[in-house]
């Protein structure tokens, strides 16, 4: 390839020179039509060395590249997670099949990630299910507040039949669900006052995730929901256009909202939002079964290490953030539940009291 390029250069040489020179004698005027040949004819050369050089590695079953992204901080367990995701892929198809991680939505935001992942333009994503109901409808029920009672009766349902009957419905919107991995428990932060009972919740103007259900709970509560990217909320919450956010403790503490003037934080537990390793079909199918197997493996195997790094940390992260100078409140969430009644009103009819019944009654 060096070669081509070299001759490239050299006939391009020849014939700026003569360009540079202005008036041209008749020799020169030869030797410029000679480079500009020898220029096309090393241009094509470059080309057809390419190919064969892509088509000799493809052949050769050279090591394949995967992207992934996911939108949160590099030292989040959606990282750690991928990190031990990538560590199993690369053992299990011998050093064949490399991933890419890319942390806080430098290839895009969930929402974007997962119309990344339909089109086949990226091809694996950690997500919240937030977004996900958007383009699965199904998905929503997962975000109703207080669903599950404690993170064994999250895990037990989502890894059981009704989780995996969701993961399945994946395939209709082009993407291959890998597994069920974390994001947590979520929290309210805002930097108006301590929350101390729902009545306080009452004006805030509260950023939340792109989620109807979501949006309907904190309006039940008298907020004032804000939809929003995550990757625009440190920057909205610095600038006062919003007074709060809601975030499971490893988002709000590797993403340090409390630098953004989040000085308040209430342990709500208001929902269990669940994340998943995604796969974009398009690139998943086109991969040997075997490296689809060692994905598929390498996505179950990371996930119960990515949700201890979730859970295993928040005592010791809400004690730091204390030492920060966050004020923590623990506010009887009943009266949060109470509130957010009428959410179940309106979904029970959409999603079937009996599917609801199935979740908040599941035996674990
Ligand atoms: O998935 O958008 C959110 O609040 C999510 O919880 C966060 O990006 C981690």
């Amino acid at each position: 390839m060096k070669r081509i390029l070299a001759a490239a250069i050299s006939a391009g040489m020849v014939l700026s020179l003569a360009a540079c020179g202005g008036s041209s004698t008749a020799s020169t005027t030869a030797a410029a039509t000679t480079a500009a040949a020898e220029t096309k004819a090393a241009e094509a050369a470059a080309e057809t060395e390419a190919a064969t050089e892509a088509a000799a590695e493809a052949a050769s079953g050279d090591v394949i590249t995967l992207r992934a992204s996911h939108s949160c901080a590099d030292t989040h367990p959606y990282h750690l997670g991928l990190q031990k995701f990538a560590e199993l892929v690369d053992q299990k198809t011998n050093g064949a099949v490399k991933v890419d991680i890319f942390s806080s939505a430098q290839l895009g935001d969930e929402r974007a990630n997962i119309e990344d992942l339909q089109m086949g333009t990226l091809d694996i994503a950690v997500s919240s299910t937030g977004p996900l109901g958007n383009f699965a409808e199904d998905f929503l029920i997962l975000d109703l507040p207080f669903l599950f009672s404690n993170y064994d009766h999250a895990h037990a349902v989502l890894d059981g039949e009704i989780g995996q009957n969701l993961i399945a419905k994946l395939d209709d919107i082009g993407i291959v669900g890998g597994a069920f991995w974390e994001n947590g428990f979520r929290e309210m932060t805002n930097s108006q006052r301590p929350i101390n009972g729902a009545a306080d919740c009452a004006g805030l103007k509260l950023r939340c995730m792109e989620n109807q259900v979501h949006m309907d709970a904190f309006s039940a509560l008298g907020m004032d929901p804000t939809p929003m990217a995550w990757s625009e909320v440190f920057t909205a919450l610095q600038q006062g256009v919003i007074d709060g956010q809601e975030n499971p403790i490893a988002v709000i503490y590797s993403n340090k909202v409390y630098e953004a003037g989040q000085t308040n934080l209430a342990i709500t537990n208001h929902v269990y939002s669940p994340s998943l390793i995604l796969f974009s079909k398009a690139v998943y199918e086109k991969l040997d079964p075997a490296y689809q197997t060692a994905l598929m493996e390498a996505a179950k195997e990371a996930a119960d290490y990515e949700r201890s790094c979730c859970e295993d940390n928040e005592s010791a992260q809400i004690e730091e953030m204390k030492g920060f100078g966050v004020e923590v409140t623990y506010p009887d969430t009943a009266e949060f539940q109470a509130a957010m009644a009428p959410v179940y009103e309106k979904y029970a009819a959409q999603f079937g009291q009996e599917n609801i019944d199935a979740i908040t009654g599941f035996a674990y």
